[in-house]
């Protein structure tokens, strides 16, 4: 049996959903409310020590980190293919991911953590505040709790993020410039990591992701939008999209 604990169709959660979709392998579908911070429940941690979702469980076999779940469900269900078959090829779509992982995503977590946490949490009092975070396992999330929920990155931190979204979206409008996806002329893995990040950059109207900015990521991201994968994975939200806050 395969499980998912996931929360919406977004970020981390979006991309192993997806990659579970694009398979089309069924699972068992665990909504974890990060609005009601289930993610650090002491059911939840004994899945994912680290209070972060998503977490496979197969057969019993618990696996952590979106872009080694999907790894892991290729290793598995190798049909249809979402790696290349070429080993450099491989390595460069290994490249991709790694670099969403490690340089776009936390950019971009960072900039999102400033906008919506502190409106998640400004009806709690501070002794319910502190009683939710006593329950975060790592001692870092602790802090980024803390500092988004008082708006207190700096504001040096948070334009340096904004530079490395646009590094990001360069670097993707670039390589789509080359071929049709991310690594290359087949879909695969590099396209779910980058999707995963990229999904509402449209929406959010700030100038970053547009048809003059970036023509070829807007081609690529009307033509991931109309996968059949795509758009079952999107039917499973259970919430609206956050409204942002764009004076933070
Ligand atoms: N490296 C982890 C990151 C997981 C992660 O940051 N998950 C976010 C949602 S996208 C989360 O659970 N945030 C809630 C929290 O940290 O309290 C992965 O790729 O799975």
């Amino acid at each position: 049996m395969l499980e998912l604990y996931h929360f919406e169709p977004g970020a981390n959660s979006l991309k192993s959903m997806l990659c579970l979709k694009e398979k089309g392998i069924d699972f068992v579908s665990h909504y974890v409310d990060l609005h009601e911070f289930e993610q650090h429940s002491p059911e939840y941690v004994k899945v994912n020590p680290n209070g972060q979702v998503p977490a496979l469980v197969h057969d019993g076999a618990v696996i952590c980190e979106s872009t080694l779940i999907n790894e892991y469900i290729e290793d598995v269900f190798p049909e249809p293919p979402l790696r290349p078959a070429d080993p450099v090829a491989r390595a460069h779509m290994r490249v991709w991911t790694k670099f969403v992982d490690e340089y776009f995503c936390p950019a971009l977590s960072t900039l999102g953590w400033n906008r919506i946490i502190k409106p998640m949490v400004e009806h709690l009092s501070e002794e319910e505040f502190e009683a939710k975070i006593a329950r975060i396992p790592l001692k870092e999330q602790r802090d980024k709790w803390r500092t988004a929920a008082s708006r207190s990155f700096p504001q040096e931190q948070l334009d340096d993020c904004q530079r490395r979204v646009e590094v990001s979206l360069q670097r993707i409008e670039k390589a789509l410039e080359e071929s049709q996806w991310i690594a290359g002329p087949d879909y695969s893995l590099a396209d779910i990591s980058c999707f995963s990040m990229m999904a509402p950059m449209p929406m959010f109207n700030d100038g970053t992701m547009n048809n003059e900015k970036t023509p070829q990521c807007m081609d690529w991201h009307a033509r991931m939008m109309e996968r059949p994968a795509v758009k079952e994975t999107f039917a499973m939200s259970k919430r609206p999209m956050p409204v942002l806050d764009k004076s933070a």
